[in-house]
Order: C-alpha cells, then sequence, then structure tokens
C-alpha cells in the first residue's frame, strides 16, 4: 500500500491549505512584511530535513548522521556572505562576513543579541514600536522591555523621520549597552553610519535589524550596515524571499558569544528544513533577477504612495524610500481598522497600523501600512500600483457599501489571475 498523500490521510487540512492557497491567489497581498516563497524554497522547506536533529554547528555536532546537513548548512552561510558581501567594506569586520542561519526567526536572532552582549538590567536603546520600532527593540509589553531598561527614541514631531540629535541625546544621557538601529514601519533610508559614530560616541554596541529590508539590503538598493555594525539581524522570509527563518551576520571578534546565544543559549537543534530554504533563497538572490526584483519593489512603492497622494491621502513624510509606506487616515474622518477589514473583503490585504504621535489606540489606529514586495513578486508593475490606489480610495471612502466591496473583490481577482504568485500551486 502506497503511503496516503495529505489529501487522503487529512481532507480537513488538505482542504485548507487548498483554500489558503486560492485566497493567496485572488488577493493583492499588500503586508509590508509579507511575500511569495519561489517553489523551489517551498520544497527544500518541505524536505525530510526537517526530521533531522543538529544541535550545534556544522562539524560540531551532539548527535550523528550529520554528514549531508553539515553541507546544507555551509552552502546557507557561503551563499549569505556572498549574497551579503557584495559592494560592502568589511576592513572593521577583519575581511570576513561570520554568519549564524538557525535562529527560528527575527525575534528569536534578536533575543541573541541581548544574550550575548547584555546582563538582566542593562540599558537598551531602540526606535519606540509606535514610531515604527519592533517590540524586540525593548518595547514595554516584550520581554526586552522587562529583563532591560528601555530608552526609546522617537521620529520628529514634524518629519516623521529618525532625529539623530535626539538618538544621540538620549544615547549620552542614557549610556545604553545596545543601541538598535531599525524599523518594521518606517518608509525612509535608515543612516547606518550614524548611528555607528554615536554608538562609538557612548561605546555601545550597534545591533542593525534589517528584517524588512534584507533583500534591498542584499541587491544594493537600500544601503548595507554589514562592515559598519557589530551585529546586524534579520528574518529571511520578507522582502528577501526564504523561508519563515532568522540569521545573524557579525563580526569575527561576535562570533562565538553570538553562536553560543544562539545554540546552546536560546535554542535547540535548527530546522534544518528551513536552512535548506534559506540556501536556496540566498542562491535566488545572487542572480541578477533578484537585483532587479529589489529594484522594482521599490519603485512600485514610489508608484503607490505618489498616487495616493494625488487622491488626498497622507503618506507620512510625504513618500517612501523603500518598500513600504504608512497612512494616515485622519483627514478622511476614519480609522485604519475598518478600513482595513473593508480592504480585506475587496481582495487588498494589508494591515491597520499607529502612525507616528497617534491619538488613538493601537488595537484601533489612525493609519494603514501598505508594501510592495509581494505583488512585485508577482510582476506587477506602475499600471496596478495605480489602480490600488484607485481601489483604496473607493474603499476607504465606501468601506460599509459591501457590493461595492465586491465588486472591487471580483476585479483584483480578474487581475490576479494575469499574475500568477511564485510558490503557489494552480
Ligand atoms: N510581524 C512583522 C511585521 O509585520 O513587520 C515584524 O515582526
Amino acid at each position: 500500500m502506497p503511503e496516503p498523500t495529505l489529501t487522503q490521510a487529512d481532507p480537513e487540512i488538505a482542504a485548507l491549505i487548498a483554500k489558503e492557497n486560492q485566497r493567496e491567489h485572488d488577493s493583492m497581498r499588500l503586508i509590508a512584511s509579507e511575500n511569495y516563497a519561489s517553489r523551489a524554497v517551498m520544497e527544500a522547506s518541505g524536505s525530510c530535513l526537517t526530521n533531522k536533529y543538529s544541535e550545534g554547528y556544522a562539524r560540531k555536532r551532539y548527535y550523528e548522521g550529520q554528514e549531508i546537513v553539515d553541507q546544507v548548512e555551509e552552502l546557507a552561510i557561503s551563499r549569505l556572505r556572498e549574497a551579503f558581501g557584495r559592494g560592502v567594506d568589511l576592513s572593521a569586520w577583519g575581511g570576513e562576513i561570520h554568519v549564524n542561519v538557525q535562529p527560528y526567526s527575527g525575534s528569536p536572532a534578536n533575543l541573541a543579541v541581548y544574550l550575548a552582549f547584555c546582563k538582566p538590567g542593562d540599558t537598551i536603546m531602540g526606535l519606540g514600536l509606535p514610531a515604527g520600532g519592533h517590540l524586540t527593540h525593548g518595547h514595554a509589553v516584550s520581554i526586552t522591555g522587562k529583563y532591560f531598561k528601555s530608552v526609546p527614541y522617537g521620529v520628529g514631531k514634524e518629519t516623521h523621520r529618525i532625529d539623530l540629535d535626539e538618538v544621540r541625546a538620549l544615547a549620552k544621557e542614557h549610556q545604553p549597552k545596545v543601541l538598535w538601529c531599525g524599523t518594521t514601519a518606517y518608509p525612509r533610508t535608515l543612516d547606518f553610519k550614524a548611528f555607528r559614530a554615536i554608538a562609538d560616541e557612548v561605546g555601545a554596541i550597534l545591533a542593525c535589524d534589517i528584517a524588512h529590508i534584507s533583500g534591498l539590503v542584499s541587491a544594493g538598493v537600500h544601503p548595507s550596515p554589514i562592515g559598519i555594525a557589530d551585529v546586524v539581524t534579520s528574518t529571511t522570509h520578507k522582502t528577501f524571499r526564504g523561508p519563515r527563518g532568522g540569521m545573524i551576520f557579525c563580526k569575527k571578534e561576535h562570533a562565538s558569544a553570538l553562536d553560543r546565544a544562539v545554540f546552546p543559549g536560546l535554542q535547540g537543534g535548527p530546522h534544518n528544513h528551513t536552512t535548506a530554504g534559506i540556501a536556496v533563497a540566498a542562491k535566488e538572490a545572487l542572480a541578477p533577477s533578484f537585483t532587479e526584483y529589489a529594484k522594482a519593489v521599490v519603485a512600485n512603492a514610489k508608484v503607490l504612495a505618489s498616487e495616493l497622494v494625488a487622491r488626498d491621502f497622507v503618506v507620512t513624510t510625504g513618500g517612501t524610500d523603500n518598500h513600504l509606506m504608512l497612512l494616515d487616515l485622519t483627514n478622511r474622518g476614519v480609522g485604519g481598522k475598518p478600513v482595513a477589514q473593508a480592504l480585506d473583503k475587496a481582495g487588498i490585504v494589508l494591515n491597520y497600523n499607529a502612525v507616528p504621535f497617534d491619538t488613538r489606540k493601537p488595537f484601533d489606529p489612525s493609519g494603514l501600512r501598505l508594501g510592495t514586495p509581494a505583488l512585485t513578486s508577482r510582476g506587477m508593475g506602475a499600471a496596478e500600483m495605480k489602480m490600488v490606489a484607485a481601489w483604496i480610495d473607493d474603499v476607504s471612502k465606501n468601506p460599509t457599501d459591501e457590493p461595492k466591496l465586491a465588486k472591487i473583490a471580483g476585479e483584483v481577482k480578474e487581475v490576479c489571475a494575469k499574475f500568477p504568485a511564485p510558490g503557489l500551486l494552480l
């Protein structure tokens, strides 16, 4: 008897996966942190490597049977070294990028930074969550805000951009052990060199979290912190288009502290199937087509932002330099949440988001966050961005008009049919 397929063994889960596959095909994915992993990445991630335990690092494991897994991990590391070593000055890193591909995702990668460099109670600084930072950069509800003394910096009241004078003043006053430079909802270029100078002034470790922009960084479309920061963390599934995972890059002198922080400090066995998916994504990122992709992500974001501005949307900071933008809906007399929910019904999937200095509550904020990585992976361009802007305008004016939302969902589906998404089964 052949082994049953998923559909035969578990028709309920098989049906749910098929529905999700269809939903992802028929709708426009504008969640800035989401993308479509390629079929090759999906195959590697769904492979027999999930069966293997491999505590330790290549050639120094605690279990036998690692001859294949070691090669997978070494390939992932060498490809990432190449993908993130292009065009960067590595002299301050001793000429080499140390890479750890074992963090289960971005949050564990960031926790490894704390474990490697801090003791509980130490002071740390990061961009506050309401200004576009991440939970793990010291937000009060996160372990990182509970176990460490967190001093958040913000963005300028008028500019909504990171105010380096404020960062410097706070760093001098509070002398953080770790200074984070990284964002989840910030539409502008990060000045890693300026952060380096501030970290040096106060003797802080500079940790750059490039989870959102790692694909852009690897392709040279956003400046790189590699060779500048002490440590760089990232997820692998956003603009980098790999499987769900994490990675850490650092200079040689911090390699052993960070490796020990990941294993055995925080984790047990690495997810080898994910490591294989990361290796495949790194190979894809080395292809010239990925550079074109990263450029197109930014070009699409700029078109989308300017089309929205032309329709009287307030785009924070007036536009974008990267893959995402934030809309402040205050001038339209509607909150972000009802519009996000109405857009979901219309087949346009994004998230409601706080805007800088938001006067509404985090669960019912004033803004929307939109990103172009996923639509660009489908091959959509300026023409489709214009359609998206028009639909968002229409829905935000009529969020309870169910027939209109259904009509737009039909139009969205028609456009999506012309742009098959990578990795989906059709
Ligand atoms: N959840 C991710 C995002 O949407 O930006 C950050 O971890």
